[in-house]
Parts: structure tokens; sequence; C-alpha cells
């Protein structure tokens, strides 16, 4: 522990009481040393020579002497292997059942004594030794992994193994769940343990909240996501290779993902970005589509205090005329930080509260931890207990609940990896509903028990269900988040099941999208704390979760009005846009930093506001395509390296490109524009990409520039919607998709298609309707023409 983690240790323990948390942190070392056993001598092993192969749908078996192979490819293009008789099922991160093998996919002999299977999109090829190699249909090598190696422990106990595999030398990573040092992913060893990094963090911490053993991998040759289905506690080293300019002399780039436990088997997905997003959400399922009102402004804090704080906040926001959507409690509104209570004193009418809130359009939102505190008497304690012939909470291996500390004091955990604990989980947000929240934001599902040193989590070597097969915490840490996501959406979808959920979660892992968003955790309020936010909410949604945004502000101290208005101007186009600050943080109200900043974060906020109907277009295409609302700006040109090492703007769809600003006293920043014509929305000047602008970006906006030939949806200051539409280069065409906000429900919204093109120098914008007719759409709003 270096000095940091004792600070932050510290203010963590003494609201808690530390001397709780020192005990269960020795309790927690105590029954691990003995129902772990050291792991001892091992025996290491490789695949060994080929022997033979069996075909079977997709592709087939392929025997070693001292290991064996499945590898098929599915219908859907996706490839899978699993070694020693991994299987795609059972899996957290799979969405039901996997996609089919494809039929027309067969066994066939490679060279050098190997074997493959060709298919349309994909290529997958297994040498003489056990290495795969993954290829385009053109023959061109995207990932070759060399056999893999094991340890058996030689007591018994889960084997360790680990993958090398190299990429091509001017590959570049990305992904491995939210990272604060990218979104490219620099050379360096990358854990995968979700893990709350005590206090707030900044771009050098690593891991935080959500691990995925996720790479998303952009080269010359194409892009391919690798996955590697295991959940256990285990880590990624990346090394980017280097071009040898033309000597011949290339290194590639490689990856080593060395894994504690469970099993080797991995997902590989090729294609454009795009298909690569889709063919990811096809395997682990659609992302939750928001309901409307979460893609509108929200606003957060931890220690509101009271029902008349809120109402003052509220009421702030309302005499200034700003627009705010939704109001979340946090854990001060509860009962001592009790879950799924409330303190009477200092809300004492939560539900009127609510009602009027809603009557000004704001919805409350509340905040739910995982941990139960260890009392009878407490409701949720108690009726846990009784769930099944053991009760719902987490057991140690000698059969005790286990206890850790968290801010109601001693706790419980729930195993929402047992089937039947989420669903008594899930009934409990009827409570919430109840009291009037319209959605739910689950933090400390890591999970977090406080402890001054160590992890900060539960015993490795805690028992769960794992859906019946039974495991140990090692195993079942990473999914908790996720289990516990699922537990809410469904109870939550059972309680309503007319209004789409709306849940975030703090944690998570490969598959979480399901459920529900996320947000940046505990960002350190300061220019390195923006820089990373925007890096977890790109590395994120290049592991398929979409919906996310920082606590605009930072979330401990005092930003400076600058800092906080450039947060600000960030957050309001990303998809979740939330001021949020710690219990002893300076506040966050855009009016806090005086008339200047406010009149900025206004504009800000119109602009969100103009732009709903295109939030709410992306939020239902991210849930049908898997494309996240925000982009790397190589997106659409993965092919131009430059802009895959570009870290400070994205793509907002497939219209936007948004350039914050991340740095101290700037009014003028470099942008890099993929290619075609882009204006700056803000003074309409045309641009010509691929290459790198200078624009103003001054403290009122940060600089946005749109596709030449876009067609946004809008809604006007009066609410009507309308079109923007940016005129097309000479000789091109433009469009754009649109899709209209149908209600909370789950009604299916129809995609309108529309295009664009240049007219004897007029700007003509067509729908097309289902049977390619097209219709001219009049009164459009067109910009960029001379
Ligand atoms: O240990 O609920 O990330 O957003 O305000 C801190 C109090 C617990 C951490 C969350 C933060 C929230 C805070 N929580």
């Amino acid at each position: 522990m270096d000095g940091r983690d004792l600070v932050r240790s510290v203010r963590i323990l003494k609201p808690v009481g530390g001397l709780r948390a020192v005990r269960s942190a020795w309790r927690r070392r105590r029954i691990d040393a003995e129902a772990l056993r050291p792991r001892g001598a091992e025996r290491a092993r490789v695949p060994g020579p080929v022997e033979g192969v069996e075909p079977l749908p997709g592709g087939g078996l392929v025997r070693f002497a001292r290991s064996a192979v499945r590898v098929y490819v599915t219908t859907g293009g996706a490839v899978f292997w699993g070694w020693d008789g991994a299987e795609p099922l059972p899996s957290y991160a799979l969405a039901g059942r996997p996609p089919e093998p494809d039929p027309r996919a067969e066994l066939e002999p490679d060279k050098g004594g190997g074997w493959r299977v060709v298919s349309e999109r994909v290529t997958v090829a297994v040498s003489r030794n056990g290495a795969v190699e993954v290829r385009t249909p053109g023959g061109v090598v995207l990932r070759r992994d060399v056999p893999p190696r094991w340890w058996e422990p030689a007591a018994g106990g889960p084997a360790r193994w680990v993958q090398r595999s190299e990429v091509p030398a001017d590959a570049r990573f990305f992904g491995l769940g939210g990272r604060a040092g990218g979104p490219r992913l620099r050379s360096g060893t990358y854990r995968l343990w979700n893990t709350d990094p005590r206090g707030s963090f900044g771009p050098g911490d690593d891991p935080l909240y959500i691990t995925m053993p996720v790479q998303l991998v952009v080269s010359d040759a194409g892009t391919h996501l690798a996955f590697h289905d295991n959940s256990w506690d285990g880590e990624v080293t990346l090394r980017e290779g280097e071009e040898g300019a033309g000597s011949g002399h290339d290194r590639p780039g490689a990856s080593e993902v060395r894994m504690s436990g469970g099993p080797l088997r991995c997902w590989v997905v090729v294609g454009t970005p795009a298909r690569v997003l889709h063919g990811w959400t096809v395997l682990t399922g659609a992302p939750a589509l928001p309901p409307s009102w979460a893609l509108g402004p929200q606003h957060a804090r931890w220690g509101f205090g009271s029902a008349e704080e809120v109402r003052r906040v509220v009421a702030g926001y309302r005499e200034r005329n700003l627009p705010l959507s939704a109001l979340h409690l946090d854990i001060d509104h509860y009962d001592r930080h009790q879950v799924f209570t409330v303190d009477e004193e200092r809300f004492p009418d939560l539900r009127g509260l609510a009602r009027t809130l809603r009557e000004d359009g704001v919805r409350l939102v509340s905040i739910v931890d995982p941990a139960v505190k260890a009392e009878s008497g407490n409701a949720v304690h108690d009726s846990g207990s009784r769930v099944g012939a053991s009760g719902a909470f987490v057991r140690d291996s000698r059969g005790a609940v286990v206890r850790g500390v968290v801010w109601p004091g001693e706790c419980v955990y729930p195993d929402f990896t047992d089937p039947a604990v989420r669903e008594w989980w899930g009934g409990l947000y009827e409570e919430r509903l109840a009291q009037g929240f319209s959605g739910v934001w689950h933090d400390m599902n890591e999970p977090v028990s406080f402890t001054p040193f160590g992890d900060m989590t539960l015993p490795r070597s805690a028992r769960h269900v794992l859906e019946g097969r039974g495991g140990d915490h090692r195993e079942a840490h990473n999914v908790y988040g996720l289990a516990m996501a699922r537990a809410g959406y469904e109870g939550l979808r059972r309680l309503r099941p007319d209004e789409r959920p709306f849940l975030f979660s703090r944690s998570g892992w490969a598959g979480m999208q399901r459920y529900g968003g996320t947000w940046s955790g505990d960002v350190s309020t300061g220019w390195p704390g923006l820089r990373a936010s925007l890096s977890l909410v790109l590395g994120l949604g290049l592991c398929g979760v979409p919906y996310s945004g920082p606590d605009v502000g930072g979330f401990d101290g005092s930003p400076s009005p600058e800092l906080f208005l450039r947060w600000f101007q960030l957050g309001a186009w990303l998809p979740l846009f939330r001021t949020h600050a710690a219990i002893d943080a300076g506040r966050r109200e855009p009016w806090e930093f005086g008339p200047r900043v406010l009149e900025h974060a206004r504009a800000a906020l119109a602009e969100r506001e103009r732009l709903r109907p295109y939030f709410v277009t992306l939020a239902h295409l991210a849930r049908r395509t898997g494309a996240p609302y925000a982009r790397p700006v190589w997106w659409g040109s993965p092919e131009d390296r430059a802009l895959r090492d570009c870290e400070d703007a994205f793509l907002l769809g497939d219209g936007l490109l948004v350039a914050p600003v991340l740095a101290r006293g700037t009014d003028r920043r470099a942008v890099r524009l993929p290619r075609g014509r882009w204006y700056d929305r803000a003074t309409g000047r045309a641009y010509e990409g691929p290459g790198q602008v200078l624009v103003d970006a001054p403290l009122s906006r940060i600089p946005v520039f749109v596709r030449a030939g876009a067609v946004l949806p809008v809604r006007g200051g009066d609410g009507t919607a309308g079109l923007e539409v940016w005129a097309p280069a000479a000789g091109r065409t433009g469009g754009g998709l649109v899709v209209r906000d149908a209600g909370d429900g789950w009604a299916e919204a129809e995609i309108e298609r529309y295009t664009s093109r240049l007219v004897d120098g007029e700007v003509v914008v067509e729908r097309v309707m289902a049977e390619g007719a097209a219709v001219r759409v009049e009164g459009v709003e067109v910009r960029g023409l001379g």
C-alpha cells in the first residue's frame, strides 16, 4: 500500500469504523489461507503434436497428444474455439444460446499438416502443434495464437493458463472494459479484476470497476474483437508492435492473456468496426434501450441532505430556465445507509416529493447498494435470510455467512449468481417504485468491502451458487455486478412491465449492456480526470456498452470554473449527461461557478435539448446494431492510422464529430478529421478531411463538426420536431437515419431513412419509403451552402 492508498483508506474507514474493517480484513485473510491451498508444485502442459480430427458442425475437433480444441464458425461469422472440452456454455456473457454453427463451413487440411475452416467472412486455421490463426477471406492473418500453455497443480485445483497472440505490427488495441488511460491501450499489463480504486481515480489508475477480457484490435489488415470467455482473475499484457520502416523488420504486436483458472475459450469477430460490434451484440445481447428521459440532463450529489435541499436545487434549475430530466438520490437518503429504506426525518414524504418533481418533468433515480446490513430486524436482511434452504447471502467455505464492512457498518452480500436470489432481490425494487423512483443506479457492486489493506472485496474462497454449478469468489467476482444488474433489470420488468427499466451500474462484465449502462465512477477532479472520463466512455462503447458518461465536474474536490465548464461541455455530448460529486466535494450546479459559466452551460444544455431526437435515434441504433453513440474517430475509416492514435475527439453517431477541450487555457485546438467534408457547426465553415485543422474553441463552446450531407433530427425551442441538414459536397450525396421516440414502453419505433443531394445548387432532401419510393421533404433547415 502506498501513501496515497493510506490516505484514501483513512477517508473511507473513518465513517464506518476502522476497527471493524481491520477485523474483517484479517478474517478474510485467515479464511482464504485455510480454504485455498497454496498451489504448490505444478505441471506445465502444451497441446503437443496433432493426432487426429473429427469433423463437427461448422468445423470440428482437432485432437492433440495432450489436449483437443473444438473450433467452429457460426452463421453470423463469429469464430469460436475452446480447449480441453470448453464449449460456449455456460457463460455469463452470452445472451442465451450461442449462435448456430455455419453448416457450410467444414474442416479441411491446411498447409503444414494443420487444419482449417473456411467461411465467407473468415478463415480459422489450427496448426499441427496447436497454434490458431484467424485470417481474412483474402488470407491475411489478423491474429495468431501460439499454442496455449497450462499449469496444473499436482495437488489438484484450477489450472492456470496463458495464451500468447500476435497481431499485425501496425495494430492498435482498445477495450478491456473501462480503462482510464485509453482509449488506445498502450503497451503494459492490465488486470482483469473489477476494482474500486479507493477514493477517486485518474488516467494512471488500473484496474477500475469494469474489466472485461474483450480486446478490439484495429490494423490495416482489418478489425477484430477477441473475447476470452472466462471470468477468473487474470491479466492481459499488451505490446504494441513496431514497423521497421520498410526494412522488413516489423515487430508484431502481442497480447498475452493469463488466467488463474477457468476455461480457455475464445470468440473472435472480424469485419469493419460496425460489423464487429454488431457481431458482438449478436453474441452478448442488444444494449437495453434507456427511456428517452434518460437521454436528458441529470443531476446528482452524494449528500443532498434533505427534501428541502432537493426542492431548492430543482427550483434553481427551474428559476434559471435550465432543463433537468432527472435528479439522483445517493446513500444519504437511506435510513442509516441501509438499502431499500428512507430516512423519514430528512425525507418525510418522499412519495410526495417524487410526485411534485415529476409534475415539473423531473424524475427521481435511486442509488441501490448490494450490501445489506447484517442485523436482524433489517427487513432486507430478514427476508434474504429466508431465501431457499440456506438464505440469499454469500457464505464462506465453512458455511458461515461472509461479513464485510460497507456504509451501514457490518454487512452481508446477496449471491446474485443464484437465480432464486436474483428473483428475491428483483422483487425488492417494488419498494423503490412505491417511493416514486423512476430508475436505479447500482453502486459498490465490484463488490466492495472496506479494508485498510489488501483487496477491498469478498474473500476469494467465498462460495457462490454460479447458476447451480457451484464455485468460489475467484470465478464469481467479476460477474457479481453483471448478475446484480440482471436481478434489478428483470425485477423492474416484472414489477412494471409497461416501462423500459432505467438502470446503470458501476461494476459489470461482458454482456452488461443487456441490463443497462454504466458511469465513470469516482473520476478525480482535474484535467487528467476529464481526459480519463472520455477514455472510459469510448472504451466501454467498443466493449458493447454504449450508454455511459462521467461525473461531470469530477467526483471529488472543486473544479475551477473553467474545468467545470469544459467538463459540462463534453458531458452534454455523451449518452449519460450527469453532474455528480462526493459528499465533501464542492457544488456542481451550473450556477455555482459565476454568470459566465452559467451562460455557457446554458448553451450546452440547449444544444443537448435541440439534439435530443438525435440521441434517441442513436439509442435505438445502438440497440439494433451495437454501434455505440460515441465512437472513436477511426470508426468509419480504421485504415487511417493517424485517426487510430487520436484520443481527444470522437464521433457522435454518423453525423457529428465532437472535439472537447481537455486542457486549461485553450481557445483554439487542432482537430483530426476523417475523410470527406466537415462543417464547423458553430461557424458553418467547411473543412476537407482527412487531415488536421486548427479551429476556434472559445470558452463559450467546444468545436463540433457535422459531416457534409448529414440529416439530423432536432427539436426546436418550442418542442417541434425538425431536421437539420448540412449541404453535401459537390458531386456527393448524404443522408441520415431517424428513429423517433415511441414513448417509454416497448413499442417498436420505425426507422426513417433520409437522403440529401445537391440539385442546381439547392439541397434536396428525400425520405426513402418502404417500397423504395422517395418523398421530398419540404421546409428543412439547410446549412453549409456557400
Ligand atoms: O464509497 O454512494 O461511485 O458515485 O456518490 C463511495 C456514495 C460510495 C461511490 C460512487 C459514488 C457515490 C458514492 N459511492
